[in-house]
C-alpha cells in the first residue's frame, strides 16, 4: 500500500540510508489518536520493507514531540470501548520495528509521547525536551509501557516519583537518568539524531538487526536465556556476506562496504 499519511511526513531518504518520520498534528500538539498511531505503525512497516533504509529517525516539532494520547477522544470512552479500539496493538506493531529507531525529541514528550520515545531504541533530546508521565493527573495511569519501560530505564524510585506525581523531568535529568543518549541545543538536536543514525547506517544492517534483537531480549528474559539468544544471533551473523566483508576489510586495512546481505 503506498504511503499517504495525513498526520505524518515520511522521508525515506532524509540522509543516505536514513529515513525520517515526522509527527505532524500541530494544533493538537501531536496528540496520539488512533489514526496517528496507525499511520506511524504503517510507515515504520513500509520503511522496514524498504532495503534502501537502514535506520529510522522519529521526530515531532521543535515545540512538541507528542503531548500524549488524545484526551478529547478518551474523555467519553468506556473501558470496553477502549478495549475494543485496542490501540495498544498498534504500539506492539511499532515495538516490532526491526530497524534501529532513533527518537529526536524536542519540547513535550508526555504520557504516550514519553512512552513513544521509550519504544525507540535511542533518544536524542533538545535542551527544551521534557519527559513525563502525567496520566495520574487525569485520574488514569500509563498504558503504553510507561510503568515498565520507564522503570527499567531510570530505576524504581525515579519511575515511581514520575508516575505517581506526574511531574516531568528536563532533558538534562533524562540524560543523567539514562533515559536519553544525548542532549543537543534546540537548533541541532535533529542533526545530532541524524549523526547518530548515520553512524549506525554505516554498519552491517544484518548485524544491526540481530544485535538490536539481542539487546531487547535482555529486557524480556533472564540472563541464561538471554545469553543463549545472543550466542545464536552471534553465530547467525557468520551466515552474512557482511561478516566476510567486515573481517576482510579489517585485514586489508580498508573501510568495509556493507550490503545488508
Ligand atoms: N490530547 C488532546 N489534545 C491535546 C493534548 C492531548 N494529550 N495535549 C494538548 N492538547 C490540545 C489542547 O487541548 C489545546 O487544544 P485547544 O487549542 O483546542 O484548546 C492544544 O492542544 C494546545 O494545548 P495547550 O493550550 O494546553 O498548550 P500549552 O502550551 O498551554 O500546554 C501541555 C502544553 C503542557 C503539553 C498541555 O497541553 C498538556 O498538559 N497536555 C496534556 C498532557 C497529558 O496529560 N498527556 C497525557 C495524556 S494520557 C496518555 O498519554 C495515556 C497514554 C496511553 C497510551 C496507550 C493508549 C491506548
Amino acid at each position: 500500500m503506498p504511503l499517504s499519511p495525513q498526520f505524518l511526513t515520511v522521508t525515506p531518504e532524509a540522509r543516505p540510508h536514513v529515513a525520517l518520520v515526522q509527527l505532524n498534528r500541530p494544533k493538537e500538539l501531536n496528540a496520539l489518536h488512533y489514526n496517528l498511531m496507525l499511520e506511524i505503525a504503517q510507515a515504520l512497516e513500509e520503511l522496514c520493507a524498504n532495503p534502501a533504509v537502514r535506520v529510522i529517525v522519529l521526530t515531532g516539532s521543535e515545540r512538541v514531540f507528542a503531548a500524549g494520547a488524545d484526551i478529547k477522544f478518551m474523555s467519553e470512552r468506556t473501558a470496553v470501548e477502549m478495549l475494543e479500539i485496542d490501540q495498544i496493538s498498534l504500539w506492539e506493531r511499532i515495538r516490532k520495528t526491526h530497524k534501529p529507531l532513533v527518537a529526536a525529541v524536542s519540547g513535550f514528550a508526555l504520557g504516550g509521547g514519553c512512552e513513544l520515545s521509550m519504544v525507540c531504541d535511542m533518544v536524542v533530546a533538545s535542551e527544551t525536551a521534557q519527559f513525563g508521565q502525567p496520566e495520574i493527573r487525569l485520574g488514569i495511569m500509563p498504558g503504553g509501557g510507561g510503568t515498565q519501560r520507564l522503570t527499567r530505564a531510570v530505576g524504581k524510585a525515579r519511575a515511581m516519583e514520575m508516575v505517581l506525581t506526574g511531574q516531568p523531568i528536563s532533558a538534562q535529568e533524562a540524560a543523567d537518568y539514562g533515559l536519553v543518549n544525548r542532549v543537543a541545543p534546540v537548533g541541532q538536536y535533529l542533526e545530532e539524531a541524524y549523526r547518530l543514525a548515520a553512524a549506525i547506517a554505516r554498519m552491517s544492517p544484518v548485524a544491526a538487526r540481530l544485535a538490536k534483537e539481542a539487546v531487547n531480549r535482555s529486557f524480556e528474559t533472564h540472563l541464561d536465556e538471554g545469553l543463549n539468544f545472543e550466542r545464536k544471533n552471534f553465530y547467525l551473523t557468520f551466515a552474512s556476506e557482511d561478516q566476510k566483508e567486515g573481517m576482510a576489510a579489517f585485514l586489508e586495512k580498508r573501510l568495509p562496504e556493507f550490503k545488508g546481505r
